[in-house]
């Protein structure tokens, strides 16, 4: 790993245009836990019953309870180290955005500016009838789905549940990120939710490097990844930075 670290810091030096990209592993060390990894959400919760837009429309209560439920604890979570170092690397001049998968708002709360939230985000609600997005106010949640104040259609957290389509800016801006970058930070994520997992395949097509940092390898890992970080992003990426700046 410390030759691969050196690697890094020389890669992300040379960089022009840096970009990360990020999954639900960045936010393991803040306590909430992963969707695949063994002590992963889907292993109570399986995705099919809680994660469809289907079941929420068969069932909003029961999947509402469980969304309020996980935005509870995330409520309780804040970001690590892993994040502050992410926010460190754009103040530094390394880092021009971050594409998320996740929806517990870190990246912004680290101190992230460009942050694009390629699965929504739990802070907000958006109405299923008028598309309208409203922020979320924890502190007030009903126990059952809400309607919209607006239209009385279904509100629903403004998280993308299977069987819905990523917002259109996100995957616009997205691809354009990924064509224009010149390296790609890919860190904590599985390489098995599309479409999102196709962004650093997309940007190393366009002649892109990849860094990747995981606790393990990934289907991108001998595919696409130039240099691989194995380690917790929460220890790596401020170790990373530490060496960018000696
Ligand atoms: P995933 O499929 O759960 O994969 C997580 C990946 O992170 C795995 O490859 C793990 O090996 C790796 N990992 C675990 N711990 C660490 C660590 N400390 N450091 C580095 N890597 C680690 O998650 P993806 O993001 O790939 O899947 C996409 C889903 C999960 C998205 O829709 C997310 O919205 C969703 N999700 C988000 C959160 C969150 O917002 N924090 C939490 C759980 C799931």
């Amino acid at each position: 790993v410390t030759v691969a670290l050196q690697q890094a810091v020389e890669v992300i030096r040379k960089a022009e245009y840096a970009i990360a990209s990020t999954g639900a592993g960045m936010s393991v060390e803040s306590g909430i836990p992963d969707f695949r990894g063994p002590c992963g959400i889907w292993q109570k919760y399986p995705p099919e019953e809680y994660a469809t837009i289907d079941a929420y429309r068969a069932d909003p209560d029961k999947v509402w309870k469980f969304w309020n439920e996980l935005g509870n604890e995330l409520g309780d979570c804040k970001p690590n180290p892993g994040h502050h170092a992410m926010a460190e690397l754009e103040r530094l001049g390394h880092l021009k955005a971050v594409i998320t998968q996740n929806v517990d708002h870190f990246h912004q709360d680290a101190g992230n500016s460009m942050v694009i939230e390629y699965h929504g985000s739990t802070a907000n609600l958006r109405c299923l009838g008028c598309q309208a997005i409203i922020p979320f106010d924890r502190e007030n949640a009903a126990p059952t789905a809400p309607q919209c104040q607006a239209c009385g259609g279904l509100m629903k957290p403004d998280v993308i549940m299977f069987g819905e389509m990523i917002p259109e800016e996100a995957l616009g801006l997205s691809a354009e990120l990924a064509e224009r970058c010149d390296l790609v930070l890919v860190v904590g994520t599985s390489a098995h939710v599309f479409p999102a997992a196709q962004l650093p395949t997309f940007a190393k097509e366009h002649g892109a490097t990849i860094i990747e940092c995981n606790t393990e390898p990934t289907d991108f890992t001998k595919r696409i990844t130039d240099i691989f970080l194995q380690g917790r992003s929460g220890e790596v990426l401020p170790e990373l930075v530490s060496r960018l700046k000696a």
